[in-house]
């Protein structure tokens, strides 16, 4: 019979991910050599950036083995806090958060990994990953020593850094480097204090071995509030400038050690109402070339960027929300497909180490399901004892999502006009309060759209007690800057002519709960739509409203279901659900964003899949084919349509479409 010590220790054996020997494992920086050491010989990384929060779980595999085919050695991801710990307190990593499950993957797959935790990680990501439950404390300094914040900040890494530890190289796992902060440097704050706080918090989790590193702009501004003693400095840069004048910068924190661009960019961002932006691959393979050429270590930024789903998008300023693609014109598509510049970039490191032998995975099938036809269930206004389980909030003057204890969305603001409005009345947030876009009706007629940094006021009309419905839309954090603290809703008063609105009932929405629980569907009667619109130019617009459609997968065609792309004609602007799971916002109006990616988990072959719509301006039911579509072909990159300039004070705002 074994001892109890005996099985206690076996089973803990059972429970370590790795079983291999982690005596001779370790990972450092040679100074002397200028590069990494890796068990004792010289190392250079040629990574890629991947979220695992911007991918399908069960597409993890997938893109990572071409990431690897590619002649990547390493993968670099970010821990969005956020993405864990919705909630104060309840902290989920399972499913698509199953960071544990990634980790594997790259082991197994024999990619090192490069960890950036945060807590801030940018990545036009909300609140670039910090939690907006932050917020609950009205004038915190987030990224700073705030008590309040490393409060919330070392709890959350006593969650965190004890899952990381045993994924360590030196603990027999695949993580060589993890990052302190992002681009700090690039901060308002300048917290010395922060930052020595995070560096020993992250020592007292993962060991004094553990190579910390930091990364900010590459300019020697820049690494002034960026760079720290004891962590090792690396840069950022894009294509198609100097590299040589690029790494003097880091030379300048570091005289000595390994170059490194910890975000060389493949391709760039993109905004609602922008351009699509692309990056040429000549230029991007020939900097590729001239780094791996002088030995420095590149991490490429993104390799695959991926999709947005739901809410998770962030916002640059002034106030310009990301669209629901990711695909930042990476060398794998937001899909994971291969492009010309994946075997390009590919074709640069095979002079510079030996790539694996075998096929590269395809490219996933896509499959063109065709039309839907989508009825329309009801508006959000009649569907409020459904969607605001905990009824409604009283208040004098405007509260905030935070103060009702929601983080993503959409929130009702009801009030009665105070005085007749018989002519043409300024609606207006003077302090440009409305965060981020309000459909203003009255009486349960449309009366127009507010829109942060871009229309503070439109005219209204209606007789004095007439209802004041502003559903209003949180279209995603500041991601960047020092406006990330960005308290959504009507964060400021809005005033009618000359007065103050007040005595405001709000609702908190909880949509995304009533949709996965079928609630809007099993109202029964699918309604055929009643025209509420007002016809009136420059805008047809109508109250926001859910629309509902299915559709079967064909059993006679073999291998679906298939990734597929929805599309949205005649649409204007609005949230998509497919069987209760939140694809993300489509707004073709805009641009440059026409389909949205539907990967073929998704769908069922055993069941009518359901599309749920909310449409925020006007569906073309009441004129045209009320229909969403299905496509094979990805367009992410169609003519924007929006082009009112920036302006601030103005209090005009015409010709929205
Ligand atoms: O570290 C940042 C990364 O997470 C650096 N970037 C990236 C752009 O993709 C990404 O956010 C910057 N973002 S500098 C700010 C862009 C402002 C327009």
């Amino acid at each position: 019979m074994r001892s109890r010590g005996a099985a206690a220790a076996l089973l803990l054996l059972a429970f370590l991910p790795f079983t291999v020997s982690s005596a001779a494992r370790k990972f450092s920086v040679d100074y002397k050599t200028n590069s990494f050491l890796k068990d004792g010989e010289s190392f250079r990384y040629i990574s890629g950036s991947i979220h695992y929060s911007r991918i399908p779980r069960v597409y993890w595999k997938d893109r990572l083995l071409k990431m690897y085919m590619a002649g990547l050695n390493a993968i670099q991801t970010y821990v969005p806090w956020n993405f864990h710990e919705a909630i104060p307190g309840h902290y989920n990593f399972s499913g698509d958060r199953d960071l544990q499950h990634f980790l594997k993957l790259c082991h197994d797959l024999g990619l090192l990994v490069i960890l950036r935790p945060g807590p801030y990680i940018c990545g036009e990501w909300d609140m670039g990953g910090l939690p907006s439950w932050l917020l609950k404390k009205k004038d915190i300094i987030l990224r700073s020593s705030d008590s309040y914040y490393i409060t919330a900040v070392d709890k959350w890494m006593g969650k965190l850094l004890p899952i990381i530890k045993p994924y360590l190289y030196q603990n027999g796992g695949p993580i060589i480097t993890v990052q302190v902060e992002n681009e700090y440097g690039s901060y308002f704050a300048c917290d010395f204090d922060y930052l020595r706080h995070l560096i020993k918090l992250y020592r007292s989790y993962l060991g004094d071995e553990v190579v910390l590193f930091t990364t900010d702009g590459a300019g020697v501004g820049y690494l002034k509030c960026g760079s720290i003693q004891g962590v090792y400095a690396t840069v950022d840069f894009g294509p198609g400038g100097n590299v040589t004048a690029a790494f003097e910068a880091q030379r300048h924190a570091e005289p000595r050690g390994p170059l490194v661009n910890s975000e060389f960019y493949t391709g760039w961002l993109d905004h609602w109402g922008e351009p699509h932006s692309v990056t040429s691959t000549a230029v991007v393979v020939k900097s590729l070339n001239e780094m791996l050429e002088i030995g420095a270590n590149v991490n490429m930024y993104m390799f695959i960027g991926g999709t947005n789903f739901a809410y998770w998008n962030g916002a640059n300023t002034p106030y310009a929300p990301q669209p629901t693609s990711y695909d930042y014109d990476a060398p794998l598509t937001e899909a994971g497909d291969l492009t010309e510049k994946y075997f390009a970039i590919r074709d640069v490191i095979k002079k510079y180490r030996k790539i694996p032998e075998g096929v590269v995975p395809p490219s996933t099938p896509k499959f063109a399901y065709g039309q839907v036809t989508m009825k329309k269930l009801r508006t959000v206004t009649e569907s409020l004892d459904i969607l605001s389980f905990s009824g409604p909030v009283k208040s004098t003057y405007p509260l905030t999502f935070i103060d009702l204890n929601q983080s993503f969305g959409f929130m009702l603001y009801q009030t009665m006009l105070p005085v007749d409005c018989s002519k043409p009345t300024p609606l207006s947030s003077p302090l440009n309060g409305v965060h981020d876009r309000a459909y203003v009706a009255v009486d349960g007629v449309v009366a127009g759209i507010l829109e942060r940094d871009k229309a503070i006021s439109i005219n209204i009309t209606g007789k004095a007690g007439s209802r004041l419905d502003i559903l209003v839309e949180n279209m995603g954090r500041v991601n960047y800057g020092k406006e990330i603290n960005d308290f959504k809703g009507l964060v400021y008063n809005l005033t009618l002519g000359a007065n103050i609105l007040a005595n405001w009932t709000m609702y908190s929405l909880s949509i995304d709960e009533a949709v996965k629980g079928g609630l809007l569907w099993d109202r029964g009667s699918l309604r055929t739509p009643k025209t509420t619109s007002v016809n009136t130019a420059p805008t047809h617009l109508s109250p926001p409203a859910f629309y509902a459609g299915s559709f079967s997968i064909p059993d006679d065609i073999p291998d679906l279901p298939q990734d597929t792309y929805i599309q949205f004609p005649d649409w204007r602007k609005g949230q998509v659900w497919i069987n209760g799971f939140n694809l993300g916002r489509y707004w073709p109006s805009r641009g440059p964003q026409i389909t949205l990616f539907v990967p073929a988990h998704l769908l069922s072959t055993k069941a009518p899949n359901n599309i749920t719509v909310l449409e925020l301006e006007a569906s073309p039911c009441s004129s045209g084919p009320c229909v969403v579509e299905f496509t094979n072909t990805p367009v992410i990159n169609a003519t924007t349509r929006y082009t009112m300039p920036f302006f601030r004070g103005s209090l005009t705002q015409q010709g929205f479409f």
